[in-house]
């Protein structure tokens, strides 16, 4: 039944997307771009106005109880450095003055605290580099870079690739065990450092931990998910583009093309076409990307717990959804456009989307929705490169969800279960740094205000400007030979 279900509301969706392929400010009646662009900016500063009544200097907005998080035992604060970079597109600029004079003036880096080195590289020191760039102000860049230098440390495995944790204040690092997202996703942010600071080694080192990586793919050129950054032995063999992995691919390209390092470039090649060959699973109304073992290429049919049915081979995390913006930067529109059709039937199946889903069995195994950007980013993404008016749809009809199923009374809350849309008590830093900036690009997009052409984001969607990265400054800076 589900299965057939599935096939008649893929038929109706691919039916809906014969239109017209031109940009349109009149693609549907639900509002102009204009309207939708002010609504978004209006829900963001609202959004931001709760954040500062209720959880200033925090970490993280918990909107149904009116309070903050911090994800340690001190504040890293997280929220305005994520929130930056989208204050600043939505040019809200006396609020970036704000979140400007805080860094300056009340934020220091010396803490006793063991922090997750994958999460405040590209929060952290992604958010304070596209602060840096926004003003040039040389104390935002002290600023960075002190963060950054206490970063490398983590770096000082014996294969280069870094470790889970480091602590701020002593240095010190612990974490063997990491998924390649976490060992690899480091090279963007690592490299703009360097070319503000003209000093290579922070590109050198996230170009080490991602050698150290492709010195041991599997001779069909894949990555498995879990590593051991002392040993460089793989701990989990298994193979995909979900959440565990997913960063680790877009930085490979995304890197070559903000610096033009053809060494990332060939491992990009090798590794999107073994990624293709091995990892689609298509259908006439499905294209999905599976799970299979890194060695033989066979997916994977181990159950994910002994009481269930569900195969991991079939599991698809809504991070995956990243993936058609990647594909639209390689230039494959083919790939891109149907794995976003997939994606979109899904988000439709249920009004927003489920975080883990088994796409064989066609139900959720982790039925949250934490206000998670990645199928809004392809859209805006496939928006801009095709001028198709059905990619603006898909994110009018994303937004229209989230403020019926998401908007609080208190800023937006995260959904414990999409099949219930029961709301849980918090709001990811990332729904200021993502979600809303990609919303708010897309509906601005014909007004041509911000060409995505000009930039090149980080995981976390802070932009670093391409004009600022002249080949041979960048060569010298980062130390390419
Ligand atoms: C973000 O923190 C980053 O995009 C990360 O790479 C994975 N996805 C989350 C948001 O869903």
């Amino acid at each position: 039944m589900q299965k057939l279900l599935f096939l008649f509301s893929f038929a109706v969706f691919l039916l809906a997307c014969q239109g017209p392929a031109q940009k349109s400010a009149e693609a549907d009646s639900d509002g102009s771009t204009a309207e939708l662009a002010k609504s978004v900016k209006e829900e963001f500063i609202r959004s931001w106005n709760d954040y500062k009544t209720y959880a200033w200097g925090h970490d993280v907005l918990l909107p149904l109880s009116k309070g903050y998080h911090d994800w340690y035992e001190e504040s890293l604060h997280i929220s305005p450095i994520d929130a930056y970079s989208t204050i600043k597109i939505m040019g809200l600029d006396e609020e970036a003055q704000k979140v400007e004079d805080y860094i300056i003036n009340e934020v220091n880096w010396d803490k006793d605290l063991f922090v997750k080195t994958f999460e405040v590289n590209i929060r952290i020191l992604g958010g304070l580099l596209a602060m840096y760039q926004y003003t040039k102000d040389p104390v935002i860049l002290e600023r960075t870079e002190d963060f950054g230098r206490r970063m490398l440390k983590a770096f000082n495995s014996p294969t280069g690739i870094p470790y889970y944790y480091f602590n701020l204040k002593t240095g010190e690092v612990k974490g063997e065990r990491v998924n390649v997202a976490e060992a690899g996703t480091y090279l963007l942010e690592m490299g703009v450092l360097s070319h503000y600071t003209k000093n290579p080694v922070y590109y050198q080192a996230a170009k080490k931990a991602n050698l150290a990586i492709w010195e041991r793919v599997s001779d069909l050129n894949l990555v498995g998910e879990i590593i051991n950054v002392e040993t460089g032995e793989w701990l989990n063999t298994s193979s995909h583009i979900c959440a565990g992995i997913d960063s680790y691919y877009e930085y490979l390209l995304k890197s070559y093309l903000l610096f033009g390092d053809e060494d990332l470039k060939a491992i990009w090649d090798q590794s999107v076409e073994a990624v293709n060959k091995y990892l689609v699973e298509e259908s006439d109304t499905s294209f999905w990307y599976k799970r299979v073992d890194m060695h033989t290429g066979q997916k994977i049919t181990d159950l994910i717990d002994p009481n269930s049915t569900h195969q991991t081979g079939h599991i698809v995390t809504l991070y995956d959804a990243f993936f058609p913006a990647v594909l639209v930067l390689d230039n494959d529109l083919v790939r891109a456009e149907k794995n976003q059709a997939t994606w979109n039937w899904l988000w439709n199946r249920y009004g927003l989307e489920p975080m883990i889903y088994d796409f064989a069995q066609g139900v959720p195994t982790y039925p949250a929705y934490d206000l998670n950007p990645e199928i809004i980013e392809s859209a805006y993404y496939l928006y801009h490169r095709t001028g198709n008016a059905k990619y603006l749809n898909m994110v009018k009809k994303y937004w229209s969800d989230l403020l019926k199923y998401s908007k609080h009374e208190v800023a937006f809350a995260s959904v414990e279960d999409v099949q219930t849309m029961k709301k849980k008590d918090y709001m990811p830093t990332f729904f200021f740094a993502e979600t809303m900036k990609y919303l708010y690009l897309t509906f601005i997009e014909e007004t041509k205000a911000f060409n995505l052409d000009d930039y090149i984001f980080n995981t976390e969607a802070h932009p670093f400007f391409k004009a600022d990265f002249k080949k041979e400054e960048v060569r010298e800076n980062l130390g390419l030979k």
